[in-house]
């Protein structure tokens, strides 16, 4: 644990599945590796079942559980609250826990709509202008790799850039019989592939380029429209019993879009590539050198430097475990690799260091909101089927 005298920051942390387990991980985890200026306390952990939140608390490493999550905004312990539940929600937690004087870590995308988004980012600017800081949960950013690719574009090595090509594709919802749940439902998640997958290939091409976007021209498609409802109703879900339920979310999102300083980006975000799991694909090329990145092989850069002489020039295969890479020194000697939960960790650490020397963190709230206007211009454009030139 930190050493004693260091001032605690009290965490109260809302949702227990899948990003709850990995953020708690990341607070447990952040202060035995890293010289954080606070100490986190992991103060209470909430959700709607009494019993599994009280059992996800004792696995997890919480204190307190509570069922509702407005006791938590309550609570003297807490100093920050960290919003893991699906998005329908984010926007009224995050504003009352600004409100409340909370610190705030919110999972991404920022919200299901850009009015609710434009809510937050107002909530977060009045609380910063008191010293309550909000960060949005892209947590790829962290991911040392793509920290060594925004130091290159940031030092010129790719010179100007012309071609941005992301992807993020999945399977985990190719099979048919994949059953309904909450990502599947636009009241509960906003859009499908779009917002939970392409909002971080939006974010990272922006993060990595330092340019955002501009304007997009977008398909979507809804490939399995019924699918069978889950056997009993999960605890975010909503849904349950037999027969099946309509999704109401896009399953594949593919966009153009072109990037303020000229740069044309091309995005793919699908849950149906089969045997694609996670792989998050970005290739960006300038005028000086090109970039590739694959999350499935995520401490790895591929670097091609213009410069070099034909003869010998090619992409240079950089494994990102040297003590200088970034985050890279506080975890383990070069070579042995760091893997998903890390960029949670050093979400961690970036979102107190920002805190204890009372700075705003990023991504900002604004931010989160930029990334959401993105994927209502992905929609609008889908819908409104302009660019698409029938043959
Ligand atoms: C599900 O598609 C999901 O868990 C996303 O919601 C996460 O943001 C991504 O990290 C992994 O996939």
């Amino acid at each position: 644990m930190t050493s004693p005298g260091r001032p605690p920051l009290g965490v109260g942390l809302i949702g227990y599945a899948f990003m709850g387990a990995a953020h708690s991980h990341a607070w447990r985890t952040a202060p035995r590796f890293f010289d954080l200026p606070l100490e986190p306390r992991l103060a209470v952990l909430a959700g709607r079942n009494q019993t599994a939140v009280a059992d996800a608390a004792g696995r997890l490493g919480w204190s307190d559980a509570e069922t509702d999550w407005r006791r938590v905004l309550e609570r003297d312990d807490v100093d920050l609250v960290d919003v893991c539940t699906p998005g329908d929600t984010h926007a009224e937690i995050a504003i009352a826990a600004l409100e409340a004087g909370k610190h705030v870590l919110c999972e991404k995308p920022l919200a299901n709509t850009v009015a609710q988004a434009e809510a937050m980012a107002e909530a977060a600017a009045r609380a910063a202008r008191n010293g309550v800081r909000s960060m949005v949960g892209f947590t790829y950013r962290r991911v040392p790799a793509i920290g060594l690719a925004r130091q290159l574009v940031a030092e010129g090595r790719l010179g100007t850039i012309r071609h941005v090509r992301a992807q993020y594709l999945q399977d985990w919802i190719a099979d048919p019989a994949e059953p309904m749940s909450w990502r599947l439902d636009k009241q509960k998640a906003g859009s499908g592939a779009l917002g939970d997958i392409g909002a971080h290939i939006v974010d990272l091409t922006q993060h990595i380029t330092g340019q955002s976007l501009t304007g997009v021209s977008a398909m979507l498609e809804t490939f399995v429209k019924e699918r069978p409802l889950p056997a009993s109703a999960g605890s975010l879900s909503g849904v349950g019993g037999a027969g099946t339920g309509t999704v109401t979310v896009d399953d594949a999102a593919v966009f153009t879009a072109r990037f303020s300083d000229g740069a044309l980006g091309t995005f793919e975000a699908t849950r149906f590539a089969l045997g694609r799991k996670n792989a998050i694909r970005i290739e960006i090329n300038g005028s000086g050198g090109s970039l590739a990145f694959d999350f499935e092989d995520m401490n790895v850069l591929h670097f091609f430097d213009g410069d070099d002489p034909a003869e010998r020039a090619g992409f240079r295969r950089i494994v990102v475990t040297e003590p200088g890479h970034p985050y890279v020194g506080n975890w383990w000697p070069a070579g042995h690799g760091l893997g998903y939960e890390h960029g949670f960790t050093h979400q961690v650490v970036d979102l107190v260091t920002a805190i204890a020397n009372g700075e705003d963190p990023t991504p900002s709230f604004a931010d989160g909101l930029q990334v959401q206007r993105v994927l209502d211009a992905v929609e609008r454009s889908a819908a409104a089927d302009s660019a698409f030139t029938r043959i």
